[in-house]
């Protein structure tokens, strides 16, 4: 086998590794009979323009992935889950970088701060497999922002308008996209804003509204070949947004999103690639209950987090080889207030830190290596090392964290390893791909040192514990594709053994700070805990103007200590037919779920009954005075069902029946 052929499979190859994450989700939103080949053409457009519903959001979007799950307190900003597993057990990321939410009751996720506007794609991968950027046990999210092109000199111009009648969402949006030999920018805005939902049936769903606005800019420039520079800006900013499933809404929630990098291309001999980027970001949330009424007293919860890190990247591609190496930092300072006001004038405030200062320095190292072993088969490696500095900086966050711990140090250092083989089995119309990995990781700035953090969903006050040892998982992932002309048909099955699981366990020797708690639970740490999920899907392209297709996912978690593990997927599917002719495509989808039975009544939990909703949508596009355009009609749970889910914080209904519009209007110089 000559090298250029090498290349050929091994680039295939990396091209399938990409398709085994979630190609079949892109699948359903592209057009009929893609091919292998077409990854590269279908992401020229953003994320959005690829969905049935374009001007959908990130959440609605990620809800769809089978091994992601969306855990809703509301209509806005849902709390993503890989593989069963809350937030904080994945690496979640804009294009690498940390950010981290700066809300204690998880109401800002790194994913409610962009677009689909800005984003290329959305890689999620399971376990260890795609850990480039730093510790993980679940999987990883990267939200690959969408880049401006080099190119003849060309101005492009994007404009959309969308609204949805159960909320009262208007949606309005701009982008352009300027293309030339040296310089390329890319900058859009997007704004929401919505009222309550009703749920089915046409109850009103108080303090579910919410209003969004995000600006983005991409600028690439290079002077030859070799040498090129990038830099991005996202603002995003939301301003009362309701959490309905919560006891405090949102007057604020706003991130600052900053990099600058370089690329040089073959800097050396054999080395394809060296990056180094800069980033700086700024989240500031406030969250208050000044809107809810039947309150004795009133109070506002502000907090900030502020990270500033590298990523360095050399990528070397030489025959059967293909490696890069990575270093990773960042610095981050995360800080929780609470003010309680005082219910008779003159009395005294009070006031309180929820998360007491927290100061992280993180160092990462990652490598991996690709080898091809012959026609069929390669095997990929990788590992990485962490090393976390923590430090409580602020001298009253410690005194109050002392009054639980006396013994507590104001810092810590913790290192964090994990490593990943995964073997592939690549043939023209099927491949199999097996994982192991191993992972750990540090306990969140909530679990090591909060402070009567309210749950609203178990009913306690939550207090964090800085002698939690690391957290770690093995891993084992099995994905099988088979794909014809006529046919593609994927399965996943992953199994995750976690030891030293950090959960709230009671603690009666506390007494609970909040009117509404039913106690006070320290985190700990149970022996062990396992997870087992699995998801299939299939496309059928019955004839080139008909297709089929149908999803199932769920998953399972379970540890001896306490049972069932909340927010487990019950058996949950989506079954869809699509028909395309001369420019228009039309939907029809059946969204369900088999009644929740494994679930836990201690965290929370109660029965979720099966349901099904149906959904039809239409898009046809046509020519204005030259210029594309895009319409794209819906309606949403036809049949006004109300119904609730397994993710559904305090089982809150779901949307209702809802009309959708969207229109794109693409224009160029
Ligand atoms: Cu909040």
């Amino acid at each position: 086998m000559n090298t250029k052929m090498i290349m050929k499979i091994l680039v295939l190859c990396i091209c399938n590794m990409c398709l085994f994450q979630k190609l079949h989700a892109q699948l359903s939103d592209s057009l009929p009979s893609v091919q292998l080949n077409e990854v590269t053409i279908v992401s020229k457009q953003s994320l959005g323009e690829r969905m049935k519903k374009p001007l959908s959001n990130v959440d609605e979007y990620l809800n769809r992935l089978p091994n992601v799950q969306m855990i809703r307190r509301g209509a806005y900003a849902w709390e993503p889950f890989v593989n069963g597993l809350s937030m904080e057990r994945s690496d979640i990321t804009i294009d690498g970088m940390h950010i981290f939410g700066a809300c204690t009751d998880k109401m800002d996720p790194v994913t409610s701060y962009v677009e689909l506007m800005n984003l290329k794609k959305i890689r999620v991968s399971n376990g260890q497999m795609g850990s480039a950027y730093g510790p993980t046990l679940a999987g990883t999210m990267n939200l690959e922002l969408q880049q401006p092109n080099f190119g003849e000199k060309k101005m492009k111009g994007i404009s959309f308008a969308g609204y949805e009648t159960n909320n009262r969402q208007k949606i309005v949006g701009s982008g352009i996209d300027y293309t030339s030999p040296k310089a390329a920018i890319l900058a859009n805005i997007t704004f929401r804003n919505a009222s309550d939902y009703h749920a089915g049936g046409g109850k009103q769903i108080a303090h579910s509204q919410f209003t969004k606005y995000n600006a983005s800019i991409y600028g690439r420039f290079k002077w030859d070949d070799q040498h090129q520079l990038q830099f991005n800006w996202i603002y995003d900013h939301a301003d009362h947004v309701g959490y309905p499933a919560l006891p405090m809404d949102v007057k604020l929630a706003r991130a600052m999103i900053f990099s600058a990098g370089y690329i040089s291309y073959h800097p050396w001999k054999g080395i394809h690639q060296w990056q180094t980027k800069l980033y700086y970001n700024d989240v500031k949330h406030i969250m208050d209950d000044i809107d809810r009424s039947n309150l004795d007293m009133h109070m506002t919860m502000p907090g900030w987090t502020h990270t500033a890190g590298f990523i360095s990247q050399i990528m070397h591609i030489e025959g059967v080889h293909h490696w890069n190496i990575q270093a990773n930092g960042y610095f981050n300072q995360s800080l929780a207030e609470m003010i309680m006001y005082s219910d008779s004038s003159g009395g005294n405030n009070m006031f309180m830190l929820m998360w007491p200062g927290v100061n992280i320095y993180n160092m990462d190292v990652f490598v991996q290596d690709s080898l091809l072993l012959n026609k069929n088969w390669y095997i990929s490696f990788s590992g990485g090392i962490t090393a976390q500095h923590q430090q409580v900086y602020d001298s009253r966050g410690f005194s109050e964290l002392r009054i639980f711990y006396p013994n507590a140090k104001k810092s810590q250092m913790r290192w964090l390893k994990r490593g990943n083989i995964t073997f592939n089995d690549v043939h023209e119309d099927w491949q199999i791909a097996l994982n192991a990995g191993y992972g750990e990781r540090a306990p969140s700035i909530s679990e090591a040192y909060g402070i009567y953090l309210f749950n609203s969903f178990d009913k306690y006050d939550y207090i964090g514990n800085p002698f939690l040892k690391n957290e770690r998982s093995i891993n084992l992932f099995l994905n099988a594709q088979y794909r014809t002309k006529r046919l593609s048909f994927e399965w996943q099955m992953g199994l995750q053994k976690i030891k030293n699981y950090i959960i709230g366990l009671m603690d009666t020797t506390l007494t609970p700070m909040s009117k509404y708690a039913a106690g006070v639970r320290v985190y700990h740490q149970l022996p062990h805990a396992t997870i087992w999920n699995s998801s299939a899907s299939a496309n059928v392209y019955i004839t080139d103007e008909w297709i089929w297709n149908l999803s199932l996912s769920f998953s399972r978690g379970t540890s001896k200590a306490i049972g069932n593990l909340p927010f487990q997927q019950p058996l949950s599917y989506t079954s869809g037919i699509s028909f395309f002719k001369n420019g228009y495509q039309v939907d029809l989808t059946a969204i369900g779920a088999n009644r929740l039975r494994y679930f836990n009544k201690q965290y929370g939990e109660t029965p979720v009954p099966a349901y099904i909703i149906l959904n039809l949508s239409g898009s046809k596009e046509f020519h204005l005075q030259q210029h594309r355009c895009v319409l794209k009609l819906g309606i949403e749970n036809i049949l006004d069902r109300r119904y609730t889910t397994f993710a559904n914080w305090d089982r809150i209904p779901q949307m209702g029946r809802n009309i959708f519009f969207n229109l794109i209007y693409y224009y160029s110089d």
